[in-house]
Order: C-alpha cells, then structure tokens, then sequence
C-alpha cells in the first residue's frame, strides 16, 4: 500500500493531537491512537479525557478527567506544539464535550479553523459497556458532530445518533443524509451496505456525492480498536495534507492490514495491530 511520508530522522514530524479515553489493556482508545500515529510516522500528542478500567474482556469503569484538564491540555497542546489534525474518540459526558468543543474554536480546531476533526462519535465498547453517559447523546448530535470535518460512527453509534437501523444499501444512505445533516463536512457510515460477506464498505457523503470504500472483510474477533485505528489514520493522513477521500482511501487500506495483523490477548477480543508496519520495508 502506499504510507505516508516519513519525516527524516532529527526532522519534527506533522503533530496529530487525540482527545479521548485510555485503555488499560492497551488495544482501543488513546492506546490504539498512539500506536497509529507513531507507526504512521506522525508525532502523537494526547488529552485524556477519560481513564477506563479495561482488559480484553471489557470495560468495568471508568472515571472522567475535569473538564477544565481536558480542555487545558488541548489548549497547551495547540498553541505551542501545533498540530496538523485532532481527533476525538470516548468523551464520556456533555460537560466534556462542551469543553472541548469550546477549546477547539477558540484555537481554531474543526470544521470552521484550520485544523481538521476527526470526530469519532464514541458510545459503548464492542462488549456493549457504555463509554457515553446517555444524557451526552444530544451534545454529542448538537455541539461535537458539528464541529467535525469528518464523523465516523459505527453502525450502533448511527442508530443511537439518527435513530436508523442500516440494514442495506438505501438506509445506509439514508443515515449518511441524517447524519451529513447535523453539520460535519463529511458522514461516513461505517460497513453500511451488508450487501455482501465478503467486503466491508464504507459509505462517504459530503451533502452532494456519496463514495464507497471497499475492502475484504477479514472474519476475526480480534477486532478491538478497528474505529479508533480508522478514524486515527484518517487524521494522519489528513495532517499529511489528505482530503477527506485520499485520507479515507488510506486509512481504509490501513486498518484492512491492522486486522489482517491481529493478535489474541488474554481471554476477550484482541487488537488489531499496526505492528506489521515493522516489518514492511
Ligand atoms: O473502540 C472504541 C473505544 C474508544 N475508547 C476507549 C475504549 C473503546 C472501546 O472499548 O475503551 C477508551
């Protein structure tokens, strides 16, 4: 596949800022986020949101960082290192999200600056444990997806946010529309046509033209962090320079080999692995 651009060594690479929850067991979250864009050749700079309680079997608990910490962070982050794009993954309540939707205009982060969101609609882990209190749900519709260059939910994340259940083609379509309608530059609906068992596609929509991204579905339940792996590889690419498509292009490409290279940890779902990228040259 074709990678990003490498800085060369002693060079400071493009800065990627991520604001979300870390996971202990080391596969989603803030976890996965790094290991992408450190192996991306991207500098990872981090706010943590979120500390959740977690091994491969799920999340137990969490507790949530001040708004006020989290917000700091991205505003230091920001206003000295710079960075070339920002995501968004677990940020557990409206508080949070008002925050960080604050910090982000005031330094220009998000559709209306500068530097492009990547906005990862968080709610539950593949277990079904809440990472989004319930309340959350309209800040995150209202204030948080607004903001986005580019929103990715997965299919349960669009039935809580549009109230569609994507069965095909058409409702996938339909769920992009709703979404597209909240107010991000770009909706993808993530394996939004279920039309065949052998593809996963992802469905683009920018209010005008819809585009699809295929790859082989790879049947694995190591399959921890796949969105964080997606929508982080998105904003490396999309620090690189990327549109949304070719970021999306990249990243689609990016996380098919992620979960081609997964591996079993402990007795629940195992991650999907950038580590391949090790081996590649
Ligand atoms: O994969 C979504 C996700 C994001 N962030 C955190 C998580 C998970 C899934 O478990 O734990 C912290």
């Amino acid at each position: 596949m074709k990678l990003l651009p490498l800085t060369p060594d002693g060079q400071t690479p493009v800065r990627v800022l991520t604001i979300a929850g870390t996971d202990s067991g080391g596969g989603a979250g803030i976890q996965a986020d790094t290991r992408t864009m450190a192996l991306c050749g991207v500098h990872a700079c981090v706010a943590v949101a979120a500390v959740t309680v977690q091994n491969s079997m799920g999340v137990s608990d969490f507790h949530e960082i001040p708004p006020a910490i989290v917000a700091g962070q991205v505003r230091v982050v920001a206003t000295d290192i710079g960075v070339g794009a920002v995501k968004t993954g677990m940020l557990a309540s409206t508080a949070i999200i008002e925050a960080v939707a604050d910090v982000c205009g005031e330094v220009g982060i998000g559709r209306d600056g500068q530097i492009p969101l990547v906005v990862d609609p968080v709610a539950a882990s593949m277990h079904g444990d809440p990472l989004l209190h319930e309340e959350a749900l309209d800040a995150v519709r209202h204030t948080l997806i607004p903001l986005a260059t580019v929103v990715t939910p997965n299919l349960d994340e669009v039935r809580l946010i549009t109230g569609i259940d994507v069965t095909d083609d058409a409702s996938a379509r339909l769920a992009a529309e709703a979404l597209h309608k909240l107010g991000p530059q770009w909706a993808i609906v993530k394996g939004g046509h279920l039309r065949s068992s052998e593809h996963s596609t992802d469905l683009l929509f920018d209010g005008d033209k819809f585009l699809e991204f295929t790859a082989p579905r790879i049947g694995t339940t190591n399959d921890h962090g796949g969105g964080d792996t997606l929508a982080a590889a998105i904003a490396c690419a999309l620090a690189n320079g990327y549109s949304v498509p070719e970021a999306v292009e990249f990243a689609k490409d990016w996380t098919y080999r992620c979960l081609a290279a997964a591996y079993d940890l402990g007795a629940g779902h195992g991650p999907v692995s950038p580590l391949w990228r090790l081996h590649s040259d």
